[in-house]
């Protein structure tokens, strides 16, 4: 079934005559708006007129994260905060994070973008589908959460954690689409598992997974051990939350709603843009947002584009599955970890060095953040309470700014590597996901 066969199916032509129409409002809206984009756009001589056909977009400037952090909280937004309804945030690349808005209007087309995601998974009104993203700032479980409610899907909103409980209101409750991190639905197979619990018992049928990256094996894991079809969607707080592409059952890449966004492909060196089927960075521009529209924003997420019709009768370009990221951010059981956010964490800390090293392994199938700190000579009073308290002190601290736990080991001083060149922070020793 399409949800929006009018938009979904539409002709590469009718699209673009519609995105050039909203392309040229958005532009229009920033420019008047939002002080920034007035500043930027001026800096680069080109006004929201100059747009003249879609291809023109290039013409505008990218807009990177700095920029959210730079006008945290609410310099960016294009509406007047009465016209707000819902705040998310997502991690900043230091201790705050960038915050994003939505009008009622944003609210009831994510809604809608997330039910054509859904439906085009195989999702229908029949469906029990149990949450399992974390609600709150994050947009994963509130986003999924009212566009399942629009196609009629029935909620179990249980949100993260709880593992055992997780199982057994799924196996009470016939649960029929599981929604989470991918790699949250493997530790959650593996305790089914172990509880005795295999999908001969559940009614599980299709899996929803998104917000982070995963491989094809990790596809065929997770069918096997649930027994579902696994999709993968994909967004991100700056454009709107999940709601930017899903797939359909093909799995032959996830379509992106085009008449919402536009998007680009383009060499994340040079910032050139790059053709169909050439890997590059994404880079969005919303068509519709009111309360925080964003133009050009560099997701840094790679992959490429496909505007071949699917099979599926979709005329929406595809993106294929992120194969990686240009910057440093770590997905970390579905949560964004900039070092430099743990970094601003440390040094405000004292007794400790500024040399640290993060380490992140997995465990089972979850992910685990360490965070080796080393104490400085001072810090060694000869107290074992004043260590424990410095190690209660970073955890509780790494806590409040990542929202995930981190197990801090304190090092022994002059023990972690001194670099001859570049500090070696991260070692991230998980399995590669592609
Ligand atoms: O993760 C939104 C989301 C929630 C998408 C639930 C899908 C399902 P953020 O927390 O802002 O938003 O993180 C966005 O996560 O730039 C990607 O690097 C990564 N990401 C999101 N979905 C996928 C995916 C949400 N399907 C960042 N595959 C993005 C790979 C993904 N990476």
């Amino acid at each position: 079934m399409i949800w929006d066969p009018r938009h979904e199916c539409i002709s590469r032509e009718q699209l673009r005559e519609l995105q050039f129409r909203r392309l040229k409002e958005t532009l229009k809206l920033v420019y008047n708006r939002v002080p920034y984009y007035k500043e930027q756009f001026d800096r680069c001589g080109v006004l929201p007129e100059d747009l003249s056909c879609l291809e023109d977009i290039r013409k505008f400037p990218f807009t990177a994260k700095l920029a959210l952090r730079d006008n945290y909280p609410y310099g960016l937004f294009a509406a007047p905060m009465k016209d707000v309804v819902r705040l998310h945030a997502s991690s900043g690349t230091t201790g705050k994070p960038i915050v994003v808005g939505y009008t009622k209007n944003d609210l009831k087309n994510w809604s809608e973008l997330i039910a054509r995601i859904v439906t085009m998974a195989g999702v229908t009104d029949e469906d029990v589908a149990q949450i399992t993203f974390g609600y709150g700032l994050f947009t994963g479980a509130f986003g999924l959460h009212y566009g399942l409610e629009r196609a009629g899907v029935t909620i179990v909103p249980s949100s993260v954690g709880n593992t055992e409980k997780q199982i057994m209101l799924m196996k009470d409750f016939g649960a029929t689409v599981l929604v989470g991190t991918p790699s949250y639905a493997l530790h959650l197979a593996e305790a089914a598992a172990k509880m005795g619990i295999g999908p001969g018992d559940l009614k599980l049928r299709v899996g929803l997974f998104g917000a982070e990256a995963w491989s094809e094996s990790m596809r065929c894991e997770l069918e096997k051990a649930w027994g579902i079809k696994a999709t993968d969607n994909y967004g991100l707080s700056e454009v709107m939350g999940p709601g930017v592409s899903g797939e359909c059952t093909e799995a032959l890449g996830m379509h992106v709603n085009e008449d919402h966004f536009l998007v680009e492909v383009i060499d994340p060196e040079t910032g050139h843009p790059k053709g169909p089927g050439e890997p590059g960075e994404l880079v969005i521009t919303t068509l519709t947002k009111e309360a925080f529209p964003v133009i050009r924003y560099r997701t840094r997420d790679i992959t490429t584009l496909n505007y071949d019709p699917c099979i599926c009768g979709r005329t929406l370009a595809r993106m294929r599955k992120v194969t990686g990221r240009t910057d440093d951010m770590l997905i970390i059981s579905g949560v964004n970890v900039f070092p430099s956010q743990i970094e601003s964490v440390l040094v405000e800390i004292d007794g400790i060095s500024p040399h640290y090293q993060i380490i992140v392994t997995k465990k089972g199938y979850l992910d685990m953040l360490e965070v080796r700190v080393e104490p400085t000579e001072k810090a060694f009073t000869g107290n074992f309470k004043d260590l424990e308290a410095l190690e209660v002190k970073i955890k509780s601290r790494l806590q409040s700014v990542l929202s995930i736990g981190a197990r801090v080991r304190l090092a022994e001083p002059f023990s972690i590597e001194r670099s001859q060149g570049k500090a070696k922070r991260v070692i991230d020793n998980r399995p590669k996901s592609s």
